[in-house]
């Protein structure tokens, strides 16, 4: 039975595991959920996901929420197929990717969120960015993404000298941020804009951006 997923073209969350599923070229039916319509909140959808959040994922009798348990599981239950985006024939190197993966989860996603949402989501809502909110964040993220220079400069990928789940799972806030005036905080670290460049330009995540299409440049 093939996966199936729940999701929004233009969700984050939803692009995370779309992401993870092209880098597995794995068979997958796309369930679109209706945000505008509130469809997340009711009880059909509760079901998979009590938080009332998109993606959701049923393989067979396994219902999954949060995206990036879900792509653990597809990575692991998948680990022969397609790229191995977790190491698993390595346990440094493994154990590695579960680090960085804890970084963008942990530090990098509560910095970020805030400046997507005050500069692309607060507008679709008719209100203004408030601008404090976005200073107090772009110096967390900046704060974070000098460690991400630093790393960077000795490996070219986060976990190693390879692509992973840890790179993969930054890439849809990202590339949202770098249609704000924020992206200086990309674009002024050189080994952190080559990097962004090299995974932003994956096939597995390009066929996806035609989607996210919150704001068109
Ligand atoms: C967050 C899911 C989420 O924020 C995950 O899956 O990683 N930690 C969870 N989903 C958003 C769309 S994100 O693009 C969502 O469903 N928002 C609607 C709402 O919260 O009502």
């Amino acid at each position: 039975m093939a996966l199936k997923l729940y999701g929004a073209p233009m969700s984050t969350c939803t692009c995370r595991v779309l992401t993870c599923f092209h880098e597995k070229s794995l068979d997958f039916e796309f369930v679109p959920v209706d945000l505008f319509a509130g469809e997340h909140k009711q009880p059909p959808f509760l079901a998979k996901n009590p938080f009332g959040q998109i993606p959701a994922l049923e393989d067979g009798d396994l219902t999954l929420f949060e995206s990036r348990a879900i792509t653990s599981y597809v990575a692991e239950k998948f680990k022969g197929t397609g790229y191995d985006l977790i190491r698993h024939e390595n346990l440094k190197e493994a154990a590695l990717v579960k680090v960085w993966t804890e970084v963008e989860s942990q530090r990098y996603n509560p910095a970020i969120v805030p400046i997507v949402f005050q500069f692309l989501v607060a507008p679709l809502q008719g209100n203004s960015p408030d601008q404090s909110i976005i200073d107090a964040n772009l110096e967390k993220l900046g704060k974070v993404l000098d460690i991400y220079e630093d790393r960077l400069s000795s490996t070219k990928y986060l976990a190693g000298d390879f692509y992973s789940l840890a790179d993969l799972h930054h890439l849809p806030y990202t590339y949202y941020l770098m249609k704000t005036p924020a992206a200086s905080v990309v674009n002024e670290r050189p080994h952190v804009k080559a990097w962004w460049e090299d995974i932003s330009s994956r096939p597995a995540f390009k066929k996806l951006t035609e989607g996210m299409n919150y704001v068109k440049k």
